[in-house]
Parts: structure tokens; sequence; C-alpha cells
């Protein structure tokens, strides 16, 4: 699927703005046919935004079933004769989309787009209803799983990972034509053969037609030009893509006419650059590679999930501020203006699915929430594979040719130490070589499956750790941590595969100060990550340190949490906390 693009011979419209929107906690929408008519009753609400913090209520808030969205749009009256596309970036985490009262298309997961071609239900010129239906409960059979449970107060989501069910439409809604004739898919894979790149692209159409491609470089200069759907571009003394180095070539796929006209045109950027994995390195253009930065979040006062391009900058300039040169997208595929962002600042990216809380003995990211088995036939079971591996081929899909993503990241700290673990994890791991046979797989291993007892990260090509010794375990005793944590490292190390630390942090109340380093102060946060760097520094590897978070970020209320999670470098208003300042000590060697 292609993202909606102005082109020469494509336009879109963007929907955003106050859409109407209901709650229907009875459950009654679908069969009373809300999308008939307008919604009875509805209120404004934001598009793009989570919904729950937008209402001060907290029936908005704590809100599980369908909620409804409500628009009307005037069709150009320019577009008459084009296909017309209906395009949602994503729904959190479920939708059925109604055309006036025709319905148009579904889609399961909350961060991956879903279109409709609804050109047979709308005329040029004329207005259409567009009626949503989202659902964001979670369930066995969902990614991220849930279980609804019955309270005095009425049913209440249940999930097992740690940061707050936000929901809706957060992210941009688009109508747009194309000819009827079109480009469907752009796929490019890149190389370097000495000095020159080379890029294998591939396209799809809709019919068949004669294809070209044009390469042009950051000047508008051609630099290599093909025919044919597939085929590979050679560029001479390629400008390669690097980390820092956001440098993007252009790639135009058009598609000709029986007259030879350009009836299709499309933009597809490109960085040339290749990543390997060599015994314990991670190589990015033949070269070692160290990820400093964090586990992130979409996260913001107000909007939740919703994107603010204001805020995408401003962390970007706290980034490259702290010497940042990467992220995780934990726990879901963002949005995608920060992954062209990405690819523009040349900041490096793992790449996240939103299969977080596959693993039941944890609660809210915290040890000992018990009471279900992880994978059985009742809970997390073949079912969910299949809803989880249609997750990695949406993502894979997405983001393959953004050169910022450099590995798939297929779940977050899931059970690992079981047989049942190690049978669902393994085609999945298949699944995401074949999709994408360019970039390296791994996963996220939690710390109740130390080395030793793991048994999915035999199918990782690099090993990613989250360890929090001296916050969860041997809180505030930083020299029993230490030795605790070089042990178990040392027997990752034997592995002979790159590890990245990919979630190391301590809660740390900002303003909180205490002379001797007390958990919860910024004192304890400092010492705290020095601790940990001493032990990296230790270990060769050791091909990265991402901080648990980049920022406080919203989670469940619960005894461990004071107004949320507390792990951030920066405040959730992007205030530095003093450990800020210490880790651009360590990754800006010019500060
Ligand atoms: C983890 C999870 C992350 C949590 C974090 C914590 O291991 O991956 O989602 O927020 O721990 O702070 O407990």
């Amino acid at each position: 699927m292609l993202r909606p693009q102005d082109t020469a011979t494509r336009e879109r419209k963007r929907l955003d703005g106050l859409w109407r929107f209901a709650l229907d906690p009875a459950g009654e929408g679908r069969t009373a046919r809300w999308f008939g008519g307008p919604l009875a009753g509805a209120r404004e609400m934001a598009v793009p935004a989570s919904f729950n913090d937008i209402a001060a209520d907290s029936a908005v808030r704590e809100y599980v079933g369908d909620v409804w969205y409500q628009t009307e749009v005037r069709v150009p009256r320019g577009w008459d004769g084009r296909r017309i596309v209906l395009h949602f970036e994503s729904a959190t985490h479920r939708a059925t989309v109604w055309a006036g009262d025709t319905e148009v298309v579904s889609h399961e997961g909350g961060y991956t787009p879903f279109a409709a071609d609804i050109t047979a239900h709308v005329r040029a010129g004329e207005p259409v209803r567009i009626t949503v239906v989202v659902n964001n409960t979670l369930t066995f059979q969902s990614i991220p799983p849930g279980v609804i449970e019955d309270t005095p107060a009425g049913p209440r989501q249940r999930y097992w990972h740690d940061f707050f069910n936000y929901a809706g439409l957060h992210r941009p809604v688009w109508l747009y034509q194309t000819d009827p004739v079109h480009l469907t898919d752009i796929t490019v894979v890149t190389g370097l053969d000495g000095g020159d790149g080379t890029v294998d692209y591939t396209t799809a159409a809709s019919a068949p037609a004669t294809t070209r491609v044009v390469l042009r470089d950051a000047t508008g200069r051609t630099v290599a030009e093909g025919s044919g759907a597939s085929g590979t571009l050679r560029v001479p003394d390629a400008h390669r893509w690097a980390p820092g180095d956001g440098y993007l070539y252009d790639l135009e796929a058009q598609l000709l006419g029986d007259d030879g006209t350009v009836v299709d045109s499309y933009h597809q950027s490109v960085g040339i650059r290749t990543v390997t994995v060599s015994g314990n390195r991670f190589l990015i253009n033949g070269e070692p590679f160290y990820f400093t930065g964090f586990g992130k979040h979409e996260d913001l006062a107000v909007i939740g999930k919703g994107h603010n391009d204001a805020f995408m900058v401003h962390d970007f300039e706290l980034l490259r501020w702290i010497g940042a040169n990467s992220f995780r997208t934990s726990h879901y595929p963002y949005s995608e203006e920060v992954l062209d962002y990405a690819d523009r600042q040349g900041i490096v990216l793992i790449d996240e699915t939103a299969a977080v809380g596959l693993n039941m003995g944890l609660g809210g990211g915290i040890f000992g929430a018990q009471g279900y088995e992880t994978f059985s036939p009742d809970t997390v079971n073949d079912a969910s594979r299949e809803v989880h591996a249609q997750a990695i081929r949406e993502l894979v899909e997405r983001d393959r040719n953004h050169p910022s993503v450099v590995l798939w990241s297929i779940a977050n700290e899931p059970e690992s130490d079981t047989e049942g673990a190690e049978d669902y994890f393994r085609p999945l791991f298949e699944l995401t070589r074949e999709l994408d046979p360019s970039r390296p797989v791994g996963f996220v291993n939690v710390m109740l499956s130390p080395y030793g007892k793991c048994r999915v990260s035999q199918f990782a090509d690099v090993l990613m750790l989250n360890r929090y010794y001296g916050w969860y375990v041997n809180t505030g005793d930083l020299p029993a941590a230490e030795r605790a944590w070089e042990e178990e490292l040392r027997g990752w190390a034997g592995e002979n595969k790159p590890i990245i630390i990919t979630e190391y942090g301590a809660d740390t109340y900002p303003g909180l100060h205490s002379v001797d380093a007390q958990p919860w102060s910024e004192e304890y946060q400092v010492a705290y990550l020095d601790m940990n760097h001493r032990v990296f520094d230790r270990c060769d590897a050791v091909v990265g340190e991402h901080v648990w978070n980049f920022a406080d970020f919203a989670t469940t209320s619960g005894v461990m949490r004071v107004g949320g999670n507390k792990k951030g470098v920066f405040t959730r208003d992007r205030q530095p906390k003093a450990a800020a300042h210490a880790l651009r000590r360590r990754w800006r060697k010019d500060a």
C-alpha cells in the first residue's frame, strides 16, 4: 500500500479537524446502523488524537468498547473519473469504516495503515459522510493482548504492558485520487559496491503498463534511470546514508499510458546504505555502529498518542543535544512522520511491532501479576500468532524502504523461557526474514528469562536485553547490582552476537534530591546509569545502550507508578533531569 502523496498525477486532501464522536457502551451502534445518518448525541472530537484525555471525564478515559467517529467531506470537483481512496494512517486497535451507508473496509491492529477504494460510493463535487467505529478492546487474540475483567465498577481492561491504552484515530486520515491505472507498491533495497551504490527496485501496478524510474540526488540532478517494473540502478560515487548524515535520493516511479503520457508518478526517498551483522559487531556501511539513545513512546499530555510535529521536531533536537544517534519505536510502529524524519535526520531506528505484554508473569512491566498462562489454547494461541504474523507483515510492508530502520524487533519482553514460547516464535522469525532478508531480526528479552534460560534468543541475529539491576532487583544496592549484571552479561557475550541493552533505567521523581543517591532521586538515576555504563564498557559484545525512557509517560495507575512511569531522562513536558546532563557528557564527546 502506498502512502498518499501529492505528485504530478496524484492529489490528496487531509481530513483532520473536529469530527463527531460518540461512545457506544451498550454496543448497539452497528445493529442500530449509526453510520446511516448524523451520529445522534455526538460531541466533537479532535482527529488526530487519542480520545481518552480530551474529555474531562473518567468514563471516556477508561472507556472500553466501540467509539464512533464521523465527518463529512466534499470530494473535489476536479476528481471526476479518478480513483478515489480513503486512507487511515492508523485506528487503535481496530476499525470498520462506512462511506455513506456502505461498509468499505475493516482493519485489525492499532498502528498500521489501511485504505478503501471508495470510487463507486462518491461523486466528484458532492459531499460524502464518513463513519468509523473504532474499538479499543484488547483480548488474548489482539496485539497487544489484554483481558476484560468484571469489577464492581463495571468491566475493566487489564493488560500486561506498562503504558496507557490510548486509543482512537491518532493519526491523519486522507482522501486522495489517482488515475485508475496506478502504482500499487514500490520496494527498494540498497547496496554498496566499492564507492558506488546500487538500488534494487520493484514496483507493482494495478494493470500492465510501461514503468520508468528516475533517481535524483538531493540537488535534483538525475543520477540513474531505469525502465521495467523492477531492476537495479547504479549510482557512481554514491553519497551514503549514514548515522548523522540523512542523505536521501529521490526515486520517481512513473507509469506510462499507451500514448506515452505519464498516468501515475510516485516518489520514494532512498537512503543508500547497508546493514549487516558479523560476529558480535553491528555494521552500518561495513563500519561498526554503537547505538546511543532511548526507548521512546508516543505519549503527550492531552493528545495521548496523537502525532504532533512540534513535539517530534523538539524530541529530535533533544536527541541531538544529548548525543543520541538512535531510538527504538517501543512498543509499536510509530507515526510515518517519525520514520520519514528519522530518515532525513540520520537517526537510526529499531522498529518494533505492537507485540508487547505477551507475558502473563509481568503486570504493567512489573513482576508478579499472575493468574494466566501465557501460551495456551485459551490465552495466547495459534489465532493470536496469526494476528501477530499479520502485524509483522504490515510493519515490514510499511517501513521496509526507510534507511533509518536497521533492525526489526518482533516483540518486547514476551515469555521466552518455555517450550510454548519457542514454538510460538520460531515461525515468526522465519516469516520476518522471508519478508525482509536485508535486515537483522530480533526480539527484546526480559529479565525473567536470563542468560541460560531463554529459549527464543537462539532465533535472533542481535540480542536485545532489558535489564533493571539496581532498580527492580538489588534496589538501591548498586555494588551488588553491578556484580550480578556483569555476571549475566558475560554469559550472553559468549553467544558471539551483538548485544544491545534496549532498556535500563530507574524511576526518578524530578526535583527529588538526596546526598547519598537514594532510589527515586535524581542523584540515584545518575549513579544507576553510571554503574550500567561501567558494566557495558567492560563487555566488548555490547554494541548499544538505550536508556529507558526518553521521557516520563502515562501508564495505568498502580502502587509502582507515581503519575505514570518516571524513568524518563526528560519529564513528560521535556525538561531535563540531572541524568540528561550526565548522558550528554558520556554521549557527546564534544560537550
Ligand atoms: C520494561 C518494559 C517497559 C516498562 C519498563 C518499566 O521492561 O519493557 O515497557 O515501562 O520495563 O519501567 O518497568
